[in-house]
């Protein structure tokens, strides 16, 4: 009887041996190589931030998960379809900031473990990972609203967890979230600057780039958040709100400069709008040109909000003359002022685009006075009459003298043309004008 069990021992263990020789010879042909081990995280600390009070944030921070390699497969499968999410919750300090003696776990499913955990908005919040596969994962972190004998310091842990893949959650990266009363002793909003647009510049038709400094001064709470917007001067565009992206992300620190970068894109400045005939600009849907003011303004973590600052800018097109001729040949009531020109949105900022625009205005004006002696306006009709654009394309106009004045004609006298356009208020606004000259 116990010579058998012996014998029968024996068999499963030369099985076993066969076994795993078998497995070995597979893996040496290149089957099958296994990655093993947990996910691992970088940075371990994605990132910490500071509430005080119910003010402030979300706070952004991205940290980067990767899956075991050294191998084709997991033991379990080819992949490991994974969730992502907040992993634990340990609080380390008091609402001072004192660390604890004893860090406390505050469970997932506790009204405070719920609270903190929704605060924690994670993108993507799954992943199906191959061996040596990683996922870089964006993390958006509210100010979770717990009660006052809750504030103090947070761990909050984020992992992968991927049930039966064999793959183990691994350490997790962390991020430290400190929740604190607000303080009454910061009464001092940011200073606001804007740097771009510059008040008074005339940035050609195009994206615009917006960016605001902002600094909340020291003792201070530190800057939470940066607004801007912008209005037309005839109200068309009525606080239009340009998202900005901060840097470094709020709350930024008392006495470090926060920079709020974002683009205003006034109407036809990119996309189809004005670059065909068939898609020209007109009375009843003007292009961006114009008048425009924006608004700009900083609050710190407790809610102290700037004053609005301003900046006034002109978006104009870029108008080129092409011809600009005036003919004196032949009999005074033949002389010729002749006009080319092309319209176009910014080459930098954008696409440098021609401009179909049917709310083109030329104006011959003297320059003496500035009396407009004759205006022509968009027309397919002849281009004595008419602004025309051809198919160059290119705007075109020519006024003859005889029809300017009729049978009485001064004496030569120096003009120029000037280039009016409606604006996106529907105002006309000159963009350019001719070198004079004499007929
Ligand atoms: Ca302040």
């Amino acid at each position: 009887m116990k010579k058998k069990s012996l014998i029968m021992a024996t068999c499963v263990a030369l099985a076993l041996v066969l076994g795993l020789a078998g497995a070995a010879m597979a893996a040496k042909g290149g089957q099958t190589k296994y990655a093993t081990g947990p996910f691992s995280y970088d940075p371990a600390l994605a990132g910490e931030a500071m509430f005080l009070g119910n003010v402030g944030g979300p706070v952004s921070a991205n940290f980067t998960i990767y899956a075991p390699s050294g191998g084709t497969s997991f033991p379990s499968g080819d992949t490991a379809p994974a969730s992502i999410r907040v992993f634990g919750i340990e609080k380390v300090a008091d609402a001072d900031g004192n660390p604890l003696l004893t860090p406390e776990d505050i469970p997932l499913d506790s009204a405070l473990g719920i609270l903190i955990a929704g605060a924690f908005a994670l993108t993507p919040n799954s992943n199906t990972f191959i061996p040596g596969s990683f996922i870089r994962v964006s993390v958006s972190v509210a100010n979770p609203p717990v009660s006052a004998s809750e504030y103090g310091d947070y761990i909050v842990t984020m992992k992968a967890q991927s049930p039966g893949s064999g793959v183990g959650v691994g350490s997790g990266s962390r991020f430290k979230l400190s929740l604190r009363a607000a303080t009454q002793t910061d009464t001092t909003p940011p200073t606001v600057v804007i740097n771009s647009p510059a008040d008074g510049s005339s940035p050609i038709l195009g994206p615009i780039a917006v960016s605001i400094t902002a600094n909340d001064p020291v003792e201070g709470t530190g800057v939470a958040s940066i607004s801007a917007k912008v209005s037309s001067a005839g109200s068309a565009v009525t606080d239009q709100v340009i998202p900005l992206t901060i840097a470094p992300a709020p709350i930024v620190p008392a006495g470090t400069d926060a920079l709020g970068s974002g683009t205003f894109n006034p109407f036809g400045g990119t996309g189809p709008n004005g670059t065909t005939l068939l898609d020209a600009f007109d009375a009843t849907t003007p292009s961006g040109i114009g008048s425009y003011t924006l608004e700009a303004s900083a609050s710190d973590a407790v809610g102290n909000t700037s004053a609005p600052v301003t900046s006034g800018f002109q978006v104009k097109y870029d108008i080129q003359f092409t011809k600009q001729d005036f003919n004196t040949n032949g009999q005074p009531k033949n002389f010729t002022a002749q006009f080319k020109f092309t319209v176009k949105r910014s080459s930098t900022t954008s696409d440098g685009a021609f401009m179909f625009d049917k709310t083109v205005t030329v104006k011959l004006v003297r320059t003496s006075d500035n009396f407009v002696v004759s205006t022509h306006v968009y027309g397919v009709g002849d281009i004595k009459d008419n602004v025309q654009i051809d198919s160059t394309p290119v705007y075109q106009t020519n006024f003859v003298k005889g029809i300017v004045f009729g049978a009485t004609l001064p004496d030569p006298t120096q003009y120029k043309a000037e280039l009016w356009f409606k604006d996106v208020d529907g105002t006309l606004v000159k963009q350019a004008e001719s070198d004079p000259g004499t007929f």
